[in-house]
């Protein structure tokens, strides 16, 4: 192995990006250690040594978060680094053995990845502007979650899919995250509420919340 491959990953994360947090529990997971280097998106703030913009472009193309600098190169993504997360470190796997419970696993990713997070992602809600913005966000989280509510119906047992912890569970909660972050009534998701609480309590999960992030700010830390 190079001295490039060997060295630590480097994330480059946001404390409240739902993508960020999906890939710091699959790192977690599989116990992989690693630096945050912390990029904001909003504005540049002192202590970050990129925000999105020309020179984060050569990290990620999309000038969005995460991506993973590991084995001597930089992914872009959060799923495809899950992936590579997965085939390069398979203790512990993100995808079970069954064909059949992998495609729900990816059912729900896609459902949560491309059909949700993109919507209410900060970069649209800043085109729909303050006055539309939350009504847009809960509009289109809500119609994700109706769908994502029937099918954790009958692909969930302790965890998304099944009893064993997957992909699927990486990307759940960090969304769920998102719909209390944006007050969407969650009332009508009893099996999306219930793995939320299941899954909060799974280390891999807890320690990579967005509110012990090293660039969380304090007065959100300390809530
Ligand atoms: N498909 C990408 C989406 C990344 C993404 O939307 N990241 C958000 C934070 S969760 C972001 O950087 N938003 C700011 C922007 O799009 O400018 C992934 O899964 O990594």
């Amino acid at each position: 192995m190079s001295s490039s491959a060997a060295a630590k990953p480097v994330l480059y994360a946001m404390y409240a990006s739902s993508c960020s947090w999906r890939v710091r529990i699959a790192l977690n997971l599989k116990q992989i250690p690693y630096d945050i280097q912390s990029i904001s998106l909003l504005k540049p703030v002192p202590d970050t040594v990129f925000s999105n913009t020309d020179e984060y472009r050569k990290v990620n193309p999309m000038q969005q978060v995460p991506a993973l600098h590991i084995d001597g190169h930089t992914l872009c993504d959060s799923v495809a680094i899950m992936h590579y997360l997965d085939e390069t470190r398979p203790s512990n796997p993100l995808l079970p053995h069954d064909a059949l419970q992998r495609a729900k696993v990816r059912e729900i990713v896609q459902i949560i990845c491309s059909g949700i997070q993109p919507l209410q992602n900060a970069a649209v809600l800043t085109q729909i502007g303050k006055e539309k913005y939350l009504p847009w966000a809960q509009q289109w989280i809500s119609r994700g979650f109706r769908g994502l509510e029937q099918v954790l119906a009958s692909s969930a047992g302790k965890y998304s899919v099944g009893d064993a912890f997957t992909m699927a569970d990486c990307c759940l909660v960090p969304q769920v995250f998102n719909a209390r972050r944006y007050e969407v009534d969650l009332e009508p998701y009893p099996n999306i509420v219930r793995l939320e609480r299941e899954l909060s309590a799974v280390p891999a999960i807890s320690a990579g919340h967005p509110l012990r992030q090293p660039d969380c700010p304090p007065e959100l830390a300390s809530k």
